[in-house]
């Protein structure tokens, strides 16, 4: 991580992971192999990859009250006080379905519609994350999905991590499997024995998930494919340099190509963050790949003033973004691409990885300039409603006739005009 000004800077380092081509090759012959070959080729990969060999897949309820009993009280507190901050903030995004009525008696309308089933994949290892399981599985059942189903791969012990089974229950999971990978990604999109297939796929995963999900897409919706974890923050001279650094590793710490940035006016404040981060790093349990984020990916940058700071921000398009400046508030407003916008000093980045109930599922790598966080709407749909009367259609049917003859196709004009013969 150096310093460096706005002015002197190339350009802003970004991390992307598109996968070789012999991944790419074993993940299309996964999908295709599970395909033919239902459960036997699902248990299978499971040998092979997680090291395990299952007779069934099904997570059972005396796994769940095993899992349970692993848990402290205190534990089990907190997630359900977060999973109800996660379900308030959510059903806030309900939208109705609508109708309009004209004085002709048109009436048009929007009905929303649930999707049927979605699956919901969990990353294994240490990146099985509990809150992961709250942040896609609430907006589905807010949504008013009736089937959601969980996967996650087994550990070496042929068992998914307590606080994830625990998770998912609280948000009421019925249906959870032990499978992971390309292979758990393959039997959601096109079922097997023991899986229905499911409409959508949500979650994140590995490179190997990645493509899985790409490779489906088309024959079931996924949501984005989430790339390593950003914050950048923005920050002028009444910034505490301790703190702008410990959220600056709050992110590094997810994964060695994590990207942290921070934007300043001060140049002061650049120079105690910089020792700050260093200073910080050495204590923390996972400076190994906070380390390499923050010397690959880490950047500090000087701005002139808070113009060409806001401006920064808005080319990063950052997936976090901590606004710790005299007057945040003042400068919300011309913030135009962000995933989620953290606002003064006591809105760290990791209230709302778990607690205040906005989704932590956010656009990544830039893409925050065309999209939004995981919401209610992702695991909805619409269909257009269309009432035409019979005055409606007698004042527009010439028009509509006319319209179709345009285009040449005269099967249309004539199913209007069979209405008045
Ligand atoms: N910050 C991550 C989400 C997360 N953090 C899960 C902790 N657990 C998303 O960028
Ligand atoms: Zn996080």
């Amino acid at each position: 991580m150096k310093i460096q000004r706005i002015s002197d800077a190339l350009s802003i380092k970004r991390t992307v992971d598109g996968g070789t081509n012999e991944q790419l090759l074993a993940v299309k012959a996964i999908v295709e192999n599970v395909k033919l070959d239902g459960d036997a080729a699902v248990k299978r990969y499971t040998e092979r990859f997680d090291g395990v060999v299952l007779d069934s897949l099904l997570v059972t309820l005396d796994e769940i009250d095993e899992a349970y009993a692993d848990m402290e009280d205190e534990m089990l507190a907190i997630i359900q006080e977060a999973a109800s901050n996660i379900r308030s903030y959510h059903e806030q995004q309900l939208r109705p379905s609508w109708m309009t009525t004209a004085e002709n008696g048109t009436i048009l309308g929007q009905k929303v519609t649930p999707l049927d089933s979605v699956g919901v994949y969990v990353p294994g290892g240490t990146a099985a994350y509990p809150s992961s399981v709250l942040m896609n599985v609430i907006p589905a059942q807010v949504a008013g999905v009736e089937r959601i189903v969980m996967v996650s791969p087994p550990g070496k012990n042929g068992k998914v991590p307590a606080a994830v089974l625990v998770a998912a229950d609280m948000a009421g999971v019925k249906e959870i499997y032990k499978v992971g990978g390309a292979q758990a990604i393959a039997a959601l999109a096109y079922g097997t024995e023991t899986i229905k297939p499911v409409d959508k796929i949500t979650g994140p995963g590995n490179i190997y998930v990645a493509l899985a999900k790409r490779e489906v897409y088309g024959d079931v919706d996924i949501d984005m494919i989430a790339g390593p974890s950003e914050i950048a923050i923005l920050a002028d001279s009444t910034a505490r340099a301790n703190e702008v650094a410990a959220d600056l590793l709050s992110q590094a710490e997810h994964d060695e190509r994590a990207c942290s940035v921070l934007v300043t006016t001060c140049e002061e404040l650049a120079q105690k963050v910089l020792v700050e981060v260093e200073r910080q790093l050495v204590e923390l349990p996972r400076r190994d790949i906070a380390a390499k984020a923050i010397e690959n990916f880490g950047a500090i940058y000087i701005a002139a003033d808070l113009n060409e700071a806001v401006e920064t921000i808005n080319q990063i398009a950052p997936e976090h973004l901590e606004i710790i400046t005299e007057n945040p508030m003042e400068l919300l407003g011309r913030i135009r691409h962000a995933g989620a916008i953290f606002i003064g000093r006591y809105s760290s980045e990791p209230v709302g990885d778990y607690f205040a109930g906005t989704n932590h599922v956010l656009p990544t790598n830039g893409t925050a300039r065309f999209s939004s966080p995981l919401s209610v709407e992702d695991f909805q749909k619409k269909s257009s409603v269309i009432v035409y009367s019979e005055t409606a259609l007698k004042e527009n049917g010439q028009k509509i006739a006319a319209f179709a003859r345009l285009e040449g196709l005269e099967a249309h004009a004539r199913a209007i005009e069979a209405r008045f013969k």
